[in-house]
């Protein structure tokens, strides 16, 4: 039982070590808001807004987050007690809509309820696998030799999975090439939604690469044109824009409009709805794995966490500080091992330490609410 006595947000600025390119743009530099929630006896929890700095991915994006946490959903949360972090989510269901930035306080609430118990954040969220597995995600590049390169490093730091982001100006060709350079290496593309049913020959034309999943091939909001295309093609079909709570993931499993879901905890709105999702999907039999949004050490400290339920049975795009950040704002920075695997801390909560200093050092604005409004 507790009651969030103040939301805190923070924005920083964090430019990327390499750019990261998909179907929908290029991004060099992050603007993410973190959220610190405190309760009534002085206990605290972090977490992250994993929104783009843009409407492309998601229509959330760093400036409606903020004003929507900020003066919609804190205030639904503040001096309301409740049982438990599970509970969180239904006082801002009201609100329809923007999960990323219910996400950002839910899973705060998550890590402080943890950190009053004492508990790692994964064990109270009822994960299993302690180590968890690792793929990383490679984004557009400006030469197919800068690919290869990519990848070499990659698989030669112990990531068990490849996916590289694909387009109808970078699939076909690119896809052959890593084919031929690396063999089967577990390799599967990213599309963001950048192909239509007429693209359907193109589509099947990738069958020959026998990529382990071809995710998001159709528009962000269908799960109508995948079923028909899954029924023509022999590539596993993997979910993620349109999956956004767990009556979206049921009647997707209905429909075959794929053969696996990529779980995000910021898409469907934080911990709790992604343990429903993992749910249905487990008794189902359709497996889901942690995706990413380029999270800074919270975000990434939460993925890693939710990543130990029993049905993430495939690697995720959960990896290592460094191929992000020059510098992460957490202690220590997320790592892997060589042979591509993260094991989720034993501390309590996130299990990582936040370094408020250097927060400080890449904040851009802040603001703190509670009851007596925003300050
Ligand atoms: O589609 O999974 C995606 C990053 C930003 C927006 C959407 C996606 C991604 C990634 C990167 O693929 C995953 C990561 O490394 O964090
Ligand atoms: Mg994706």
């Amino acid at each position: 039982m507790f009651k969030i006595r103040s939301v805190e947000l923070t924005e920083i600025n964090l430019p990327l070590v390499h750019f990261f390119e998909t179907s929908f743009g290029r991004t060099y530099e992050r603007r993410i808001i973190l959220v610190r929630v405190e309760d009534a006896d002085g206990n605290e929890g972090w977490g992250e807004v994993t929104c783009g700095e843009e409407p492309g991915y998601s229509d959330e994006w760093t400036d409606s987050a903020w004003v929507t946490a900020e003066k919609i959903l804190a205030p639904m949360v503040i001096g309301r007690e409740v049982e438990g972090a599970a509970d969180v989510w239904g006082l801002m269901k009201w609100a329809r809509g923007h999960r990323m930035a219910k996400s950002g306080i839910e899973t705060a609430c998550w890590d402080l309820e943890a950190k009053k118990l004492g508990v790692p954040l994964w064990r109270h969220l009822g994960g299993v696998n302690q180590v968890i597995e690792c793929g990383v995600s490679i984004g557009i590049q400006d030469s197919i030799a800068q690919l290869l390169e990519k990848i070499r490093v990659e698989l030669e730091a112990g990531y068990k999975r490849i996916k590289i982001k694909i387009s109808p100006k970078w699939d076909y060709e690119v896809i052959k090439a890593v084919r031929a350079e690396f063999g089967d290496i577990l390799l599967m593309g990213d599309a963001n939604s950048a192909y239509t049913l007429a693209d359907i020959d193109k589509l099947k034309s990738l069958d020959e690469f026998g990529l382990m999943m071809l995710e998001q091939p159709l528009p962000h909001d269908d799960i109508i044109d995948h079923a028909k295309l899954q029924a023509q093609i022999d590539t596993p079909i993997c979910l993620d824009e349109p999956i956004k709570s767990p009556e979206d993931a049921r009647k997707a499993i209905e429909l075959r409009s794929g053969k696996i879901i990529n779980l995000k905890n910021g898409r469907v709105g934080g911990h709790t709805q992604s343990r429903l999702v993992e749910e249905v999907c487990r008794k189902a039999g359709m497996p889901v794995w942690c995706g990413g949004m380029l999270e800074s050490g919270i975000g990434r400290a939460h993925n890693i966490a939710i990543s130990t339920l029993a049905g993430y049975t495939m690697p995720g795009d959960v990896s290592a500080s460094k191929r992000y950040w020059h510098e992460d704002i957490i202690e220590p920075a997320v790592e892997v091992s060589a042979s591509g695997t993260i094991t989720a801390p034993d501390a309590p909560g996130i299990g990582f330490d936040v370094k408020t200093q250097f927060l400080a050092k890449f904040s851009t604005r802040g603001s703190v609410v509670t009851k007596q409004g925003i300050k």
